[in-house]
């Protein structure tokens, strides 16, 4: 459910152990970081549909086998933005990823996660996803480096 002023969103991250599949953002909100593929839920679309949509125009591939691990909910205090953000773990696609407008995509070893230039929440749940864990989190953010209250919650 969504609350009023709170956007819908998607993020998607393709992991296929040892490694995962992250897009630097070329354009638009987070860019300059590495992140998962997704983007905001339409109209008319169930969110299932929007991850598919997502990874097709930022990476131009179908993902085959998808399933969601986890909810973070964020507020920016500097401008007020409220987004809700379900995140999918896709296990397996067709098609061979490649380099759109909006993103470039790279695999990364799990020793090699570039933290630094990822979302300062990343470093909180990224990890119990690749544990296998299901959560549930929600980041009050002074701006877009800064974290100012956090909390994390294992659903399993
Ligand atoms: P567009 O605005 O480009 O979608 N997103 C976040 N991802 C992480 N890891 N941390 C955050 O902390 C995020 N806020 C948003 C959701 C934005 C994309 O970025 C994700 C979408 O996949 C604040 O349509």
């Amino acid at each position: 459910m969504s609350k009023p002023g709170e956007k819908i969103l998607t993020l998607a991250v393709v992991y296929q152990h040892p490694r995962v599949l992250l897009g630097y953002k070329k354009r638009g909100f987070g860019a300059g970081r590495w992140n998962g593929f997704g983007g905001k839920v339409e109209d008319g679309e169930s969110i299932e549909e929007s991850v598919k949509r997502e990874l097709l125009e930022e990476v131009g591939i179908e993902p085959l086998k998808i399933e969601e691990v986890g909810e973070l909910f964020f507020e920016f205090k500097n401008t007020g933005e409220k987004s809700k953000v379900s995140v999918f773990k896709v296990f397996e696609f067709s098609g061979e990823e490649r380099e759109t407008e909006e993103m470039k995509p790279k695999w990364f070893f799990l020793d090699e996660i570039p933290f630094r230039q990822m979302w300062p929440d990343d470093v909180y749940w990224l990890p119990l996803f690749f544990a296998g864990r299901k959560f549930r989190g929600k980041f009050i953010f002074a701006d877009e480096e800064n974290i100012i209250d956090k909390s994390m919650e294992i659903l399993k």
